[in-house]
C-alpha cells in the first residue's frame, strides 16, 4: 500500500513536474509574441518614417521641378525681352544713321543735347542749313586763302541764296573788328574781266548778288591790275544785305571757308 501509495505520489509529483514545465513554456511564448509584436511595431514605424521621408522627397522633387519650369520660363521671357530690346536700338541706330541731312542739322546745340541727336560741324565751325562755316582771323590773299580753306576739306564759301547771304553777312558783321576787316568770299573774275565765277565754276546770277552800292568798281588805287576778287562785311551788318566789295586778289583779308555739313562722321552730343 505505501509503495503504491509512494508511486501515486510520485506520479503526482511527476505531473505536478509536467504542469510546471506547461506553465514556463508558455510564458515563454508570451515573452515571444511580446517581442515580435515589439518588433512589429518598431518596423512599421520604420517603414512609416522610410515612407514619409520618401514622400517629403517626392515633394521637394516636385517644387524644385515647378521652381526649375518657372525659370525656364523667366528666362525665355528674358530672352524674349532682349531681343526685342536690341530691335528697338537697332531701328533707332538705322533710324540715326539714314536721317537726312536737314534733320540733323535743325536741331540747335541744347536741344541736341536732349534729343540725343548729332552735331555736324567740327568744334570752330558754324552750322547753318546744309553747311558749315569757318570765319579765319588770319589776312591772307585770295589764293593763300582758298588753299586754306581746301587744306581743312572746304573751299572759299559760295553764296547760293539771300538766307546764305543774311546768316554771313550777319555773322560777318558781329566778328569785324573795324570797319576795314572785310572776309574773302569764292567768287572772282579772275578768268575772263567782268564775268564773275564762283569757286565751282557757276556763274553769279545777277538776282542773287549783293554789291555794295557802286561796287564793283575794278578801284586801281591799290593795285594796278585792278580788282578781280571779293570780299564781304560792313561792320554791324549791313541793313540791305548788300555787302560785297571787289578787292585785288593780292590783299591780304580774313576769308570764309564752307564745306558742306557732314552726316558720315557724326559726333554725338
Ligand atoms: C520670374 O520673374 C518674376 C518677375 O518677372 C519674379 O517675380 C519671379 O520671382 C521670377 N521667378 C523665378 C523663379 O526667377
Ligand atoms: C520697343 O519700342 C516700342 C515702340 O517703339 C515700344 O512700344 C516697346 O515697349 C519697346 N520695347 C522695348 C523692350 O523697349
Ligand atoms: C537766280 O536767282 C533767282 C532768285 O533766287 C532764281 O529765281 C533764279 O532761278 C536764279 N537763276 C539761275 C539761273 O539760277
Ligand atoms: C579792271 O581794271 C583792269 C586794269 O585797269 C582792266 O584791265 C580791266 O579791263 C578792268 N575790268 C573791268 C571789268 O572794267
Ligand atoms: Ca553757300
Amino acid at each position: 500500500m505505501s509503495r503504491v501509495q509512494t508511486y501515486k505520489e510520485g506520479e503526482a509529483a511527476a505531473s505536478q513536474q509536467a504542469e510546471s514545465n506547461t506553465g514556463s513554456k508558455v510564458r515563454s511564448e508570451r515573452v515571444a509574441l511580446l517581442l515580435l509584436s515589439a518588433l512589429l511595431a518598431a518596423a512599421a514605424v520604420v517603414i512609416y518614417r522610410l515612407s514619409f521621408a520618401h514622400f517629403q522627397t517626392n515633394k521637394n522633387l516636385q517644387m524644385l521641378k515647378d521652381e526649375n519650369e518657372a525659370m525656364r520660363k523667366n528666362l525665355t521671357m528674358l530672352k524674349d525681352e532682349n531681343e526685342a530690346m536690341r530691335k528697338n536700338l537697332t531701328e533707332k541706330l538705322s533710324e540715326l544713321s539714314s536721317c537726312t541731312s536737314e534733320q540733323l542739322i535743325r536741331p540747335k546745340p541744347a536741344e541736341a543735347k536732349t534729343t540725343g541727336l548729332c552735331r555736324t560741324c567740327e568744334l570752330d565751325w558754324d552750322q547753318h542749313g546744309g553747311s558749315c562755316y569757318y570765319f579765319s582771323s588770319y589776312k591772307l590773299t585770295w589764293d593763300q586763302s582758298r588753299s586754306v580753306c581746301k587744306g581743312r576739306g572746304a573751299d572759299l564759301v559760295q553764296i547760293n541764296s539771300e538766307e546764305e547771304q543774311r546768316f554771313l553777312d550777319d555773322k560777318v558783321g558781329g566778328k569785324m573788328n573795324g570797319f576795314d576787316d572785310l572776309f574773302w568770299i569764292g567768287l572772282t573774275d579772275s578768268e575772263e574781266e567782268g564775268r564773275w565765277l564762283w569757286v565751282d565754276d557757276s556763274p553769279l546770277n545777277t538776282s542773287l548778288s549783293f554789291w555794295y552800292k557802286c561796287e564793283p568798281d575794278n578801284w586801281t588805287g591799290d593795285n594796278a591790275a585792278g580788282e578781280h576778287c571779293v570780299r564781304m562785311g560792313v561792320k554791324g551788318g549791313a541793313t540791305d544785305l548788300k555787302c560785297w566789295f571787289d578787292r585785288s586778289c593780292d590783299s591780304h583779308e580774313r576769308s570764309i571757308c564752307e564745306k558742306a555739313a557732314e552726316t558720315e562722321r557724326l559726333i554725338c552730343v
